[in-house]
This record gives structure tokens, C-alpha cells and sequence, in this order.
């Protein structure tokens, strides 16, 4: 991630492309899962008698979306050209249609009954004597979506004969939420700028767009929100809309329907009212009136999404009206369009009592919309993020999930990796996922388990709509997300939303090889490393349900264990000298625990029974809490963190086992982004042991936490330019201490002596690297230079903190006893060319 001088760049990517075959050439990423590359020449055996001809029986956009993709993808992986054809019963052939364009071509063929919208049938039959493929659905989307599962069998290498594959997506709601400004930056947006906005305006060139819905349509995602739920309300003037049409044109013809997110003063702010109070019947009509300009422009238009209440975004509060007052009156506008409106469920005060050990905001959700269940219109959905606070690293299913039995839910997942990484970190999130979506909510006593994936299909309660929303937050950054691993996330989200009951195997499985193709040693190292990840990532930063323990009223990012007390946003763990959790029973703590249905609040009620990962989001306890492992708390927060740095450091190691089976630009991209990982999860390992360690006053029973074998810290070098300052957190750097760098200083230096005995060594030097400049390093052993970098990544802090903590690991340098090791540092900007410690460690290679 950290950028190459272009000239660099270009010289290894021609060396590369002349050098390497076709399927190692350099891949930026922009095809993700459709790369469609060759496949091996006993894999195409297995598709040698695949027809040569595609009949598509009609002719609307999606169908010739649909015709130009198989004709793409067979070409791409086998090498063969599809001819398109009109049909006559002669020769072999794709039949490409919609059930009524099948029944009046006419094919003599018994068709699928049970089809719903968007679902869709393949089947291998012979037509007059000759083997065809049919692709058939209710409507032309459904054809579109056969087409590209029919596409996947192909990559993955699974045979054709005797097809006959019907599905029908899981719920109707298979929606994307962008949080994309109009200036074109995004709200936790890791993958560059706006692909839809800049400055202001809908952007002239929508190429990207039209290939993000060409994604998202492979998974069979039929919406799209474009703009951040803290929404501008210029979305929705005059001015605005035409520009809109323009987005919902390039969705359109990949079956992905525009949304928009809109803000819920809008009749105030820039529709000329004095009001915004939905029961003024100005208002209601301002909204009437506007969604149908809409409509006039974008007859597809899919709906709004509204974060209302929250975060200090305006709602219905200002008027004492309720969440239902609000979305009805919006709803109804939409209705007589088919629109739905999403009300989000994200509503909480952030201004509570720290003091008050009764407050919690994982309450929230419950207490605003539990009392209205029952009160919604039928096209009004509530939008419910996975767990009660917000997208943590762990946390329990949301209450509110199994206590609404009349209102429409989808369930909020958040793609882009807000607090798990940032796309910096690999981690796979599919598996949390899969948790909460499989949790049995013992929602209702009549229907046997009540998994949340049902609840919020509407399956249980028989509920007109429902389903998936995904915060995705693609940029414009060739990789889309920031990190290629990172779209197993996006791709894992599309399958579950369509299929909540594939596996976090097979979804793995398919994006794996999609991605990168069927080499075994390949597959098998890429899967198990994602599979691992979320586990490795919560190792490292919060476990045993302390949630992310980050700067959570900054970026969300780095360490700091305190950020989240003393403050109002309520993401409290309570740690302390003498044990650490939020007790949320209703026995003696919040009462939170209550909120859920009787068979769930037992054994969350119960310190006994609350499983080891989610114990301290339930419960307070003393470090010495003997967990189900065996371990006590304070020794498993230790042990957890050392099993997670080891596991990133091994991610690295397993990466490069697959140098020259896949891409080099992608290789490379990717190993320098699993060895930052490396680096920044030793960073969080020593933040939260040390931070523990001194809290607790317990030590490590392994004698790791606070012992560092190898590492001289700034402090204890011979400085020259460099001065000792204190970093906040303390526990962002080592000993709480960095060297800093004279602001007009040209050169600073900190030199030591080594007293090892002689061998080869490999260095790290712990750096920060603020993103308001770029200092240089260097670093001197013997006073020969051995190696030299510059501070030029773009980590999200100007501060010397532990989210600019960085770690640059110099191989195998020869020591000598009493060689002088010496660091050369020079500012540029804001970049004080800081730096904490010098670790020294025998060659690992
Ligand atoms: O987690 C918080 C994020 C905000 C976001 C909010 C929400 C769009 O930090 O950036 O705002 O959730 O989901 O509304």
C-alpha cells in the first residue's frame, strides 16, 4: 500500500507482463471475482461440447447485459466465441429468456413453477435432438443472475451435463448502502475517492459505475444507495436529480435499482418550509411532491434510506413525533411508486452519564423501536445493524431482532472494515457474519428456531419485505476496497444475501478461486489464512467481547484502551484495577440482558454460561475470572494477543509461499500489506498487554507482557537533534516514550552499540508515520548505510499515536559485538521523523 516511485513501478510491470504467462500477468483487481481468466487445458476439457451459440429470446438491456456477459466469461475462460443467433430449433445452443419469452417462442419444455422474482433456472436438455442450455427466470434480472451463476460453475470448475439448477434468492432485500459524499470523499471509506461524486456533483465519467454494478449484479444485489447516511440534503434538488438519473441509468442495465439516502430535514433546509414536522401536512406533501419529480426522472428508483435521531442528524424528536410518524409519512409517499424506505435503526444517545453504571447504549435500539412494532407501514423497513453498539469487532445479535413481530427488518452488515482494519488488516468477515445470521433468536414460541437470517427475510412472522444491507463503500481505487483480500468481504456479503446458508467455506472457496484461480496450493493457503483472519484480528484487539479496543471518538483505527470511557458515546468495557467488562445483566447491572427473548437472556443472565467470547460484553469480572478454557481473564487477554501477532507474522510467511503462482502486482501489493499487518499487529499486542499489565498489576504467567528480548528503546540512544516525548495513549509506544525530531531540524540521529555475539540479524525499527509528510530514513550499522525508506504512507492520524505506528524490518544484517547501529531521520511537514524502539532478532531467513 505504501506507493513505489512510478518509474519503479512501470519497469516491473513490463518486466513482468513480457516475462510471466498470460495468467501471471499483472491484475490491478478492477475485474475482482470476474476476471474470467484461461483455465487450464484439462479444466476445458471438461466444457468442450458446450454449445457455440447464444439465443437470447428477448431484447431488453438486461438481456443483452445478460447475452454480452456469457459471451464475455466463455470467451474469457475457454476461448471460444459465442455466435449470437435467432431462434430455430437447429443446433446446439444457450437459450437465454424470461418464462413468457420461453412459453411463446415456443419451446416444447416443462417449465419451472416455483420461480420467484429475481430467482432463476438452468437446465442442460436436448432440444430436437440437440443439447442446449436454457436459462430461464420470471424476469429478465433473474436471466441475468442465471447467467452468472452459470459463469461461476464454469470458473470453479464444476461440470454442466445434466444441469438443472433452480433458485430463488433468500429474501427480496439484497441491498448495498455507499456512505459517499457529494465532494467524492467516503465516510470509512478505505478504497480511494467517490465513484459516483465529485465537488460536488454526480461525476461526468460513470465507467466505474457501471462496472460496481456489474459486481454487485454477479451476486445478485438489485440496489444501491449511493450517498453517505449523514446525507446532504442538495441530494435531493432540483438540480440534483437529473444528475441522479444519470447514476440510476448505469445501475440499470446490470439490474441494480438506485436508492438514495436523504436527510430528514430536507423539506426545511432546501424545500422553502419552515418546518420539518412530519405530521404538518406541508410536509407530507413537500415529500409527496418530491418523490414524484423523482419518479418522473427514474421510474425504477428504489427507495430512501434515513438515519434520523442519530448522531446528531435531525428527526422527528424535534417535533415530540415518533420514529413511525417519521418513516410512515415517507413511506407513503413511496408507496404509490413502489418505493420502500429503510429507517435505520442506529438510534442512541451519545451524550449518556459515564458516572451512571445503569446506562448502556447497546440499549438503545431495543428501547426506541421495540414499543412501536406494530406501527409501521408495510413499505417502511427497519434496518438494524448485527450487534447492539456498533460493528465491533465481536458482538452478540441485537436484541431487537427477535423482539419485532409486525415490522419489516433487514439486517445492517458493515463490508467496509470501519472497525476491523480498516482494509489495511486482512479480515475475513463472512464468519462473524455468519453467527449473528444463524443466532436462533427464540423469537416465537410456535415456530422451532427463529435464526436472524429468517427473522429478517420475514419468514417467521410472514412479513411483506425484508432482508440484507451491506455498507460497502467501494472507491475508485483499482482494487476497490484498498486491499484485495478485502473483497472476499463484499463477494461474501452478495452470496449470504442471496444464500445465508452457504458456508464460510464454500463462499471462500468460490471467491478464491475466482480471484485467483484453481491452483490447490494456492486455494488452500488463501482460504485458511481469510478463514482465520476475523478470529486473529479480534486476538489481537479485543477479545472476550471487549469489542475494538481503538480510538473510538477518532478514526477507529490505532490502540487506545481508554478512548471509549468517560465519554457519552457509551462504548464502555469498564476496565479498571480490579477487573474489567460491563455487567448488562438484569440482576445487578443495565438490565440489558433482558431485552432479549427469555431462552437468550438466560444464558447470557448467567456468568456461568456466557461463552468465553462475548463474557466481557456481558459481565463485570475480576482479572482472575476463571474462563470455560481454564484461563483466567487477564491471562487469556495476554495469551490472546501473542497468538494473534504470531498469526499475522504468519500470514506473511504463508503469502510468500505462493510467490509465481499468482500475479506479481498482485503478490507484491498484497505481501506488503500482510507485512504492515505484521508489523502494526505487534503494535496492538504490546498497547493492550502493556496497558493491562499495568492496570492489573497481574503478570503475564508466560513472561511476555512488559519483556521485550532484542529491543533498544529510543530513550536509552545516544541522541544528536532527536528529544524523549511522551505519547498519548501511553500505550501507543513503547515505554510510553518516542524520539522525536526537531522541527527545523534538517537531520536528527540516535545511535547504540550492539552487545549481542556475532551473526545475522534481522532489524525492526518502529517508526511513525504521520500522514502529513513524508520523512526519510536511514539507518547505519558500522557506519555503513544498510538500508534507507521514507515515511510515505497515508495512515489516518497526523499524530504520533498507535495508528502512525509502523514497523520497517531490515533482513539479515552481520552484527558484530560492539558494532554501532545508528538511525538517521529527516522531517518533512508535519512528519517529525519519529521513532520508539530497534528490535533485534536472529535472521529469520
Ligand atoms: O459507526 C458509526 C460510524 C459513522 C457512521 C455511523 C452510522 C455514517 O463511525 O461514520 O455514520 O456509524 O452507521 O450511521
Amino acid at each position: 500500500m505504501r506507493s513505489m516511485a512510478p518509474g519503479a513501478l512501470l519497469v516491473i510491470s513490463l518486466l513482468a507482463f513480457l516475462a510471466a504467462p498470460a495468467s501471471l500477468r499483472a491484475q490491478s483487481g478492477i475485474d475482482a471475482w470476474l476476471r474470467y481468466a484461461p483455465l487450464d487445458d484439462s479444466a476445458k476439457l471438461l466444457y468442450k461440447n458446450l454449445p457455440r451459440r447464444i439465443i437470447p429470446l428477448g431484447s431488453t438491456a438486461l438481456m443483452r447485459s445478460a447475452q454480452q456477459e456469457l459471451i464475455r466469461g466463455i470467451r474469457g475462460m475457454l476461448g471460444v466465441t459465442l455466435q449470437s443467433g435467432s431462434y430455430v430449433p437447429r443446433g446446439d445452443a444457450f437459450i437465454l429468456g424470461t418464462l413468457a419469452e420461453v412459453r411463446a417462442a415456443p419451446l416444447a419444455i416443462a417449465l419451472p413453477a416455483d420461480l420467484d422474482d429475481d430467482g432463476y433456472s438452468i437446465q442442460s436438455l436436448t432440444l430436437a435432438s440437440h443439447p442446449c442450455i436454457l436459462i430461464t427466470a420470471r424476469n429478465d434480472r433473474g436471466v441475468l443472475f442465471g447467467v452468472f451463476a452459470l459463469l461461476r460453475r464454469i470458473a470453479l470448475g464444476q461440470p454442466l451435463a445434466e444441469l438443472n439448477d433452480r433458485q430463488n434468492p433468500y429474501a427480496p432485500v439484497r441491498w448495498v448502502n455507499q456512505w459517499d459524499n457529494l465532494d467524492g470523499s467516503i465516510e470509512r471509506g478505505y478504497g480511494g475517492r467517490s465513484i459516483f461524486f465529485d465537488s460536488g456533483s454526480v461525476r461526468s465519467d460513470l465507467t466505474r459505475v457501471g462496472d460496481y454494478a456489474r459486481l454487485l449484479a454477479s451476486l445478485g444485489i438489485n440496489a444501491c444507495a449511493i450517498n453517505n447516511v449523514n446525507a446532504d440534503p442538495r441530494i435531493l434538488t432540483p438540480e440534483f436529480i437529473p444528475q441522479l438519473a444519470r447514476v440510476a441509468a448505469a445501475f440499470r442495465h446490470w439490474g441494480v435499482r438506485l436508492a438514495v439516502a436523504v436527510d430528514f430535514s430536507s423539506p426545511k433546509s432546501i424545500g422553502g418550509l419552515d418546518t420539518f414536522d412530519p405530521l404538518d401536512p406541508r410536509v407530507s406533501a413537500w415529500w409527496r411532491n418530491k418523490t414524484q419529480e423523482i419518479y418522473a426522472a427514474i421510474p425504477d428508483f428504489a427507495g430512501f434510506v434515513l438515519k434520523a435521531d442519530s448522531e446528531g442528524r435531525l428527526g422527528p424528536s424535534a417535533y415530540a413525533r415518533t420514529h413511525a410518524d417519521a418513516s410512515n409519512m415517507i413511506a407513503r409517499a413511496l408507496k404509490p411508486h413502489g418505493g420502500l424506505l429503510f429507517y435505520r435503526g442506529f438510534v442512541y444517545d451519545h451524550h449518556l452519564d459515564w458516572r451512571n453504571l445503569k446506562n448502556d447504549r447497546a440499549r438503545a435500539a431495543y428501547d426506541n423501536f421495540q414499543p412501536l412494532d406494530g406501527q409501521f407501514d408495510s413499505n417502511v423497513i427497519l434496518q438494524i445493524k448485527n450487534g447492539p453498539i456498533d460493528f465491533q469487532v465481536r458482538e452478540p445479535a441485537s436484541p431487537l431482532f427477535g423482539a419485532l413481530q409486525k415490522t419489516n427488518e433487514a439486517i445492517e452488515l458493515q463490508i467496509t472494515q470501519e472497525y476491523t482494519g480498516q482494509a489495511r488488516h486482512l479480515c475475513f468477515l463472512v464468519p462473524m457474519w455468519k453467527e449473528v445470521l444463524d443466532f436462533d433468536a427464540h423469537a416465537s414460541s410456535a415456530a422451532g428456531p427463529t435464526p436472524v437470517k429468517a427473522i429478517v427475510a420475514g419468514k417467521i412472522f410472514h412479513l411483506p419485505s425484508g432482508g440484507f444491507v451491506g455498507v460497502s463503500n467501494v472507491g475508485a481505487d483499482a482494487n476497490w476496497l484498498g486491499n484485495q483480500l478485502s473483497m472476499a468481504n463484499l463477494y461474501g456479503f452478495g452470496r449470504l444475501a442471496w444464500n445465508p446458508d452457504l458456508s464460510a467455506n464454500e463462499i471462500v472457496d468460490e471467491w478464491t478461486r475466482m480471484t485467483f484461480g484453481n491452483n490447490p496450493h494456492v486455494t488452500t493457503t488463501i482460504e485458511a489464512m481469510q478463514l482465520s483472519s476475523w478470529r486473529t484480528y479480534e486476538n489481537y484487539t479485543g477479545p472476550l467481547g471487549l469489542q475494538t479496543l481503538t480510538d473510538i471518538t477518532g478514526n477507529h483505527y490505532g490502540p487506545s484502551v481508554e478512548a471509549s470511557e468517560q465519554n457519552g458515546w457509551g462504548q464502555w468495557h469498564r476496565a479498571d484495577a480490579d477487573g474489567v467488562g460491563m455487567d448488562r445483566t438484569v440482576a445487578t447491572g443495565t438490565g440489558y440482558i433482558g431485552q432479549y427473548q427469555p431462552a437468550v437472556a438466560k444464558l447470557y443472565e448467567s456468568l456461568a454460561d456466557t461463552p468465553d467470547d462475548l463474557l466481557l460484553f456481558f459481565h463485570h469480572v475480576p482479572y482472575t475470572y476463571v474462563l470455560h478454557s481454564g484461563k483466567t481473564v487477564i491471562q487469556q487477554i495476554y495469551d490472546s494477543h501473542y497468538q494473534g501477532a504470531e498469526a499475522a507474522d504468519e500470514y506473511v510467511r504463508q503469502w510468500k509461499s505462493l510467490e509465481g503462482l499468482i500475479d506479481d502486482q498482485r503478490y507484491s501489493e498484497i505481501l506488503m500489506q500482510l507485512e504492515y499487518q505484521a508489523g502494526a499487529a505487534q503494535v496492538w499486542r504490546d498497547a493492550i498487554c502493556n496497558w493491562f499489565l499495568r492496570v492489573s498489576g497481574i503478570a503475564d504467567e508466560k513472561g511476555r507482557a512488559g519483556h521485550f528480548p532484542g529491543r533498544t528503546e529510543a530513550e536509552a540512544m545516544a541522541l544528536d537533534g532527536y528529544s524523549i516525548e511522551d505519547v498519548t495513549p501511553w500505550e501507543a509506544a513503547s515505554a510510553g516514550k518516542a524520539a522525536v525530531c526537531a522541527r527545523q531540524a534538517v537531520t536528527c540521529s540516535a545511535e547504540f552499540r550492539f552487545n549481542g555475539s556475532a551473526g545475522s540479524y534481522d532489524l525492526d525499527v518502529e517508526y511513525f508515520d504521520t500522514n502529513n509528510g513524508a520523512a526519510k530514513f536511514k539507518l547505519f550499522v558500522g557506519g555503513r548505510l544498510a538500508d534507507t525508506w521514507l515515511a510515505d504512507d497515508h495512515l489516518p492520524t497526523t499524530k504520533i499515536d498507535g495508528s502512525s505506528s509502523t514497523r520497517h524490518r531490515i533482513h539479515t544484517i552481520p552484527l558484530s559485538p560492539g558494532d554501532e547501529i545508528r538511525i538517521e531521520g529527516s522531517p518533512d511537514g508535519g512528519d517529525r521523523a519519529a521513532f520508539d524502539y530497534i528490535e533485534i532478532h536472529p535472521a529469520s531467513n
